[in-house]
């Protein structure tokens, strides 16, 4: 950056006393001088626990850890007695290490399409400058066992990519911008410097290459990147290389991975000021939305208009720090609702949230529901039913706490009602430097955090962690298989995926890229069910690339709310055209390639009615119709009939399905109107009874009945 550029950086900063200025400046200066000494407490902390520890034997390290593990197995134990309901509050399972050693913690995460998570942050057994990286292999367990170093190292020695921006390739490769160069107290250095390299990791080989930075290009501490839906990826924000530090690189940059290179995007038109680690969304538009953290961070970036990118939308109700901003799950064709949640106001973690509608005639931010507990770096998940989970974060303004906080305990956002619950405590603290992603089988990873060793329950282990949680849908039943599914498709075409029972739902998520709360790459997208096929389904790609990036996803089927494993799916425009899809089958229709059947004729012999068995959840089913406003019921007749379900009230009718079936188990669903759903939702102890007829073709009937109970 040229010096008359960083002048006007810094007279922004003075302008605007919100605007960020240093690795811990959030605010005024005054609240950015009182952070870097609590910062440089909690590091003059650590520093006393490595010394204790680098003076330890052998046996006594042995003890220590010993130790500390018996109360971390006691804390678990006591969190997991205290926990509700796993089906109500999810479940967590207890720590294990994932670095030790004061190697390093988890500032940074990446699930890979290969089932493995990569994880680094600041080396931390060592003074200098470096980055560690490793490997977990969840298919190997859980604990230093499963995990390899991959820190990226060249010739002259360790890449410190830590504070770096990092989003996946459309190949599934992780691009990582930036980095720090220099730490506030570095010689030359009052503040810190962004690293001007770029890397990316192959899955595959599991192995780090550089990327050359074009001319001109400078550093990046705490920038943000975003994949764009013609695959390249935009580049915004993070201080600058230039000493003293603190200085804020504002021109954008483009990467080209067809020409594995950058372009500079400097014009004073181009640029912009925002908040280190702003929030950057694609929307189903193409363009993107600028979300925060802080007020004026809230914007329009055109990539079709780079002459003039930026369009100003309202100003967001508060600065949010270490809060989130989620792309919220609407219907197969995109959405353009966004989520602030939490973070940090004017030095206060706030619980508070706000959401932005580009559909709005005249978008601006408006409420959302609020978190039970302020939070700021904490971390909201996407889960494959549709809502999402915020795990840890700090109540307090960061100082070392050693004890149980409220912020341990997550929150499960439930979009049909609208509303935060509290759920299942884990036993660290997982706040700033903390991650937390959607791991493939439906649970979620929680690890990291700087204030390590004191996070642990008795402050002393020289490790990182991580935690895995259990949403309450991997209690509810028994999770439907995904038995086939392309490697590859593209985008609107239908393609066929192969299930072990019928499902109703299924979506695509974009597997996480996550830090400082910003996590760069989650998405979920719904897909549109076409049919229901003989062992399985077929399902209609998303529309385009804006509305889902090119990339791997995570492919979810959802039977009642209860998601499969994923299976790893490519949306990419050079998959096959067609991907095999079964034609529909159609209901006693002998098709034309079986001219020797004749149709079933009803007997006038029949006299036997029809043998029915019918299924519901019989635990759930009030819960199911509260929160999903709908209830399943699998019906099994034994011959062809007419089918009719009922839900009632006394006499009255409140829902009522029908339908001809074969012979055959199949579901059905109950949707009462709204307003059932909302007297339901009212009524403690609703006294209904469902009812199921089966009448065959020559009119002999069953009839089944049942009291619901809670
Ligand atoms: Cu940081």
């Amino acid at each position: 950056m040229t010096r008359k550029a960083a002048w006007i950086v810094a007279a922004v900063v003075l302008a605007l006393p919100t605007t960020a200025a240093g690795h811990d400046r959030w605010t005024a200066p005054e609240g950015a001088i009182a952070h870097q000494r609590l910062d440089a407490s909690i590091w003059k902390a650590q520093a006393r626990a490595r010394e204790r520890w680098r003076k330890m034997t052998r046996a006594e390290r042995r003890r220590t850890l010993r130790r500390e593990r018996r109360v971390t197995r006691r804390a678990y134990a006591r969190a997991r007695a205290a926990a509700g309901d796993p089906g109500d509050v999810g479940s967590w399972e207890p720590p294990f290490a994932t670095a030790t050693n004061y190697k390093g913690y988890a500032i940074h995460a990446a699930m890979l399409r290969t089932g493995k998570v990569l994880m680094w942050g600041q080396e931390g057994n060592t003074t200098e400058n470096r980055t560690y990286a490793w490997l977990w292999d969840p298919a190997k367990g859980y604990g230093l066992d499963a995990v390899r170093d991959v820190t990226p190292a060249d010739g002259n020695g360790n890449i410190p990519i830590f504070c770096s921006g990092m989003s996946f390739l459309a190949d599934g490769r992780l691009l990582v911008v930036g980095g720090t160069v220099a730490r506030d107290g570095d010689p030359g250095y009052h503040d810190w410097g962004g690293l001007n390299r770029a890397v990316i990791f192959d899955p595959e080989t599991e192995k780090w290459s550089e990327v050359p930075r074009p001319a001109g290009a400078n550093g990046r501490w705490y920038p943000t990147q975003v994949l764009l839906a013609d695959g390249r990826t935009l580049v915004v924000s993070g201080f600058s290389d230039d000493a003293p530090g603190g200085i804020f690189n504002n021109g954008l940059e483009l990467y080209d991975p067809a020409a594995n290179s950058f372009t500079l995007l400097d014009d004073p038109s181009q640029q912009r000021a925002t908040e280190l680690y702003p929030h950057l969304i694609v929307m189903p538009d193409g363009k993107v939305l600028l979300a925060g953290p802080d007020t004026d961070d809230s914007a329009i970036f055109d990539p079709g208009e780079l002459a003039d990118p930026w369009t100003d939308l309202p100003e967001m109700a508060i600065s949010r720090f270490g809060g989130n901003a989620v792309l919220l799950p609407d219907g197969p064709d995109g959405s353009a609702k966004v989520a602030a949640i939490g973070g940090m106001d004017n030095q206060v973690p706030v619980a508070s949230a706000e959401m932005i509608d580009l559909d709005d005639a005249a978008p601006s931010w408006s409420s959302f529901p609020g978190l039970g507990t302020p939070r700021w770096n904490a971390n909201t998940v996407l889960l494959p039913d549709g809502s999402m989970v915020a795990i840890g974060g700090l109540g307090n303004d960061g100082r070392v706490d050693p004890t149980p906080d409220p912020e341990r305990a997550v929150e499960l956002y439930d979009p049909v009602t609208g509303a935060w619950q509290t759920g299942a405590s884990q036993v660290e603290t997982r706040g700033y430097h903390s991650t937390a992603l959607l791991l493939p089988d439906g649970r979620v990873l929680s690890t990291g955090d700087d204030k390590n060793p004191f996070a642990s329950p008795l402050g002393q282990v020289p490790e990182d962690t991580g935690e895995i949680y259990s949403p309450p849908y991997l209690f509810e039943g028994p999770r439907p298989v995904i038995s086939s599914s392309p490697e590859a498709v593209r985008w609107d075409v239908p393609f066929a995926v192969g299930t072990s029972a019928p499902v109703d739902d299924a979506v695509l998520i974009a597997p996480s890229a996550v830090t400082h709360a910003n996590d760069m790459t989650q998405r979920l997208v719904p897909l549109v069910k076409v049919a229901d096929d003989e062992g399985g389904v077929t399902l209609q790609s998303p529309p385009s690339a804006n509305v889902a990036p090119p990339g791997w996803y995570m492919l979810f089927v959802l039977d009642n709310g209860v998601p499969s494993v994923a299976r790893w799916v490519r949306l990419d425009p050079a998959a096959p055209a067609a991907p095999v899809v079964p034609p529909p089958p159609v209901p006693n229709d002998p098709g034309p390639d079986d001219p020797g059947s004749v149709p079933d004729s009803p007997s006038v012999e029949d006299s036997s009615a029809p043998q029915l068995e019918v299924r519901y959840p019989t635990r759930r089913w009030l819960k199911r119709l509260r929160h999903r406003g709908r209830l399943r019921v699998q019906v099994s007749v034994d011959e062809d009939a007419l089918v009719v379900v009922r839900l009632l009230r006394k006499t009255k009718r409140l829902a009522r399905t029908r339908a001809e079936l074969g012979s055959g188990t199949h579901r059905l669903e109950l949707t009462p109107r709204r307003r059932v759903i909302r007297w339901l939702r009212r009524t403690d102890h609703p006294r209904l009874r469902l009812s199921v007829f089966a009448t065959d073709s020559a009119d002999n009937e069953t009839v089944w009945t049942k009291r619901l109970r809670r």
